[in-house]
């Protein structure tokens, strides 16, 4: 069967009445951005973007608090020079920025908004291990022509697009409309992403965790009892051997799960309890719940779906319990049941 590029499928999507043209000219342009960003990636060394943004005694740090890399920077105004002119969006908001980012004056703004991570995992840059763009896309709330924060703090089932580009041995782009999950991967000769596989859908159950087991002793009690039992293996209650896996790059970790399934947990724990958690809501968790969610699997806190929290701020942190259906459940109940034990 003929090979199918990006810009084909976005044709057949709007042809299907299932995108519209402001939508799909959204995702081609963030697509062509992040066709960028991995070039300024696999030039590693040599394209003098490794290390800290800032100097010495003086790093550039982001909202967060956390020193920014050379790259995030570069990637974060990679997607935002790439969206100002298309007409499209009518503000954008990142992990690199305080406040969302209006689209100049002398540009045409469109319906939507569009919320990334520029570079997700950015500290693995420097070891060369797999990072990636996070990104989401709501709907500008109508007769709004200067978005502000409220306007972004809408749940993720307002969501209308989502994706990942994971930038490793292959640049693979993973997108939802709504109607499935789809990855494409960049093929570097010609330049286009083409479709790898069509609505994907990831297995209920698995024998495969990914959590950070240094952060264990500071854990809520649910999550100690849960992973507890998965360490024992068959010995253990549930009567088979798991195995762990942790990248600490969450485009990477939630890719091997789109591909062979599997759970990710960033739980609550003592340490970023006050944060409320350690990823962000609105540009890291609600796209990968969309993601995810859209592949059969399931997202949630630990104890609600992430994508029915009403959010609270821009930069807001939550758990994360995503992945294979079935054992996400699991995990969730254990939280559920403790909440309503004490
Ligand atoms: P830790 C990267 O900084 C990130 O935001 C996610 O990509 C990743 O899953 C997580 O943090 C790693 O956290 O505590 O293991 O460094």
């Amino acid at each position: 069967m003929k090979p199918v590029s990006l810009i084909q499928f976005l044709i057949e999507e709007r042809r299907a009445g299932r995108i519209n043209a402001e939508l799909s000219l959204l995702i081609e342009v963030v697509a062509r951005a992040c066709k960028r960003i991995a070039v300024a990636t696999s030039k590693g060394a040599l394209g003098g973007v490794l290390g800290n943004a800032g100097s010495p005694g003086s790093l550039s740090m982001n909202v967060q608090g956390e020193a920014q890399k050379k790259l995030d920077v570069i990637s974060n105004e990679i997607l935002l020079e790439a969206n100002a002119w298309g007409g499209h969006l009518a503000a954008c908001a990142s992990e690199e920025m305080e406040d969302p980012q209006p689209i100049p004056d002398m540009y045409p703004k469109g319906n939507h908004l569009l919320l990334f991570d520029p570079l997700d995992g950015s500290s693995n840059i420097d070891v060369n291990i797999s990072v990636g763009t996070i990104f989401s896309v709501l709907r500008c709330p109508e007769h709004v022509t200067e978005p502000k924060v409220e306007d972004f703090l809408q749940p993720g089932t307002q969501q209308l697009a989502a994706g990942y580009v994971v930038y490793g041995p292959a640049t693979l782009l993973v997108l939802t409309f709504g109607h499935g999950t789809h990855e494409f991967t960049l093929d570097r000769e010609v330049g286009s992403f083409m479709l790898s596989r069509r609505d994907i859908r990831i297995p209920v159950d698995t024998a495969e965790f990914a959590i950070n087991m240094s952060n264990q002793r500071h854990w809520e009690a649910p999550m100690q009892r849960y992973v507890g039992e998965l360490l024992a293996g068959k010995e253990g209650p549930r009567g088979k051997d798991f195995n762990m896996r942790w990248v600490a790059s969450m485009v990477a970790d939630v890719h091997r799960i789109i591909t062979r399934g599997g759970v990710f947990f960033y739980p609550l724990d003592a340490k970023i309890k006050a944060k409320g958690g350690k990823l962000r809501l609105m540009y890291e968790a609600n796209p990968m719940a969309f993601i995810i969610e859209q592949a059969g699997g399931a997202a949630t806190t630990g104890r609600e779906r992430i994508m029915e929290l009403q959010p609270t701020g821009l930069h807001q942190r939550v758990p994360v319990f995503l992945g294979s259906r079935g054992e996400v459940e699991v995990a969730t109940r254990y939280h559920r049941e403790a909440d309503v034990a004490y």
